[in-house]
């Protein structure tokens, strides 16, 4: 067995302690933080099957999400080191989890991600308002939004922001990007986003190509 599928069989089969142990192990042996990362998506991608098919409950995902959490702490630190501090902003990109979700270890993994390749994060946090993103979009005058779900009723919260944000006038200025668990080009049509990633690393490249291509 290889050791990335061991952390996935012990972050699915909810050892926390293990999981987290052998995540430091593997990346003071040299494993690319990334690659932890991935583990933990695949695991959770069970975690949700298990309980879709009634074998894992709400419980499991309690823990689920502080497992990923705990690796999370121990990952961050050692992407940072690899970066280095970022030398300035390199432009301001507001993100937040839509309105009646409430998962947010991916939207995390993002603005981390963000925030260390020099990006100026305005993370609004979780189950956030139409309105309150149309705020901060004046406010900041970023040009860059994420909007993050997790639930199949995110997508409806996403299409309404994308078009309060029409009806406020600031579509023309703004590029959106959305992502999380189950989105894809069909989801992104359906919002009337511009783009969606699949992952943080995507969020990342997307903003470098549209913030470069405004500037
Ligand atoms: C952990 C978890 C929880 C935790 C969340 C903790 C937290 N702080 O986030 C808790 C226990 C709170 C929870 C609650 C619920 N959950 Co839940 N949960 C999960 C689980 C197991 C993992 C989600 C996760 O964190 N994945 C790992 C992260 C890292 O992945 P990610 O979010 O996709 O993020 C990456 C990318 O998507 C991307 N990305 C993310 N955001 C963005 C944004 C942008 C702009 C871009 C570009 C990229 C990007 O980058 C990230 C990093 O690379 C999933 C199962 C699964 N398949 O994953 C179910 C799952 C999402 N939950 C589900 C359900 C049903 C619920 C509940 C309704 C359960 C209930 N009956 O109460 C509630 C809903 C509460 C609410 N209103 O939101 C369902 C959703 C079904 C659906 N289609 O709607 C799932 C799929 C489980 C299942 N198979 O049934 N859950």
């Amino acid at each position: 067995m290889t050791d990335k599928a061991k952390l996935v069989g012990l972050i699915a089969g909810m050892e926390e302690d293990p999981a987290v142990k052998l995540s430091v192990e593997l990346m003071d042996a040299g494993t690319p933080p990334e690659d932890i990362l991935a583990a933990c998506r695949e695991a959770m991608d069970i975690v949700g099957k298990k309980f879709e098919e009634g074998e894992f409950f709400i419980p499991e995902l309690i823990l689920a999400g502080e497992m990923l959490e705990q690796i999370g702490n121990e990952v961050k630190p050692r992407i940072k080191d690899d970066t280095g501090p970022a030398k300035e902003t390199l432009g301001k990109v507001i993100i937040g989890t839509v309105h009646g979700d409430l998962h947010d270890i991916g939207k995390n993994i993002v603005t981390f991600m963000l925030d260390v390749n020099g990006y100026e994060v305005i993370d609004l946090g979780v189950d956030v308002k139409p309105q309150a993103f149309i705020d901060a979009i004046k406010e900041s005058s970023a040009p860059v939004v994420g909007l993050s779900g997790f639930l199949t009723l995110a997508f409806d919260s996403m299409k309404e922001t994308v078009e309060a944000i029409t009806e406020a006038g600031l579509r023309d200025d703004i590029k959106i990007m959305i992502g999380g668990g189950q989105v894809d080009e069909q989801i992104r049509g359906y919002t009337g986003a511009d783009s969606f990633g699949l992952n943080a690393m995507k969020a990342v490249s997307q903003c470098r190509e549209w913030i470069a291509e405004a500037a």
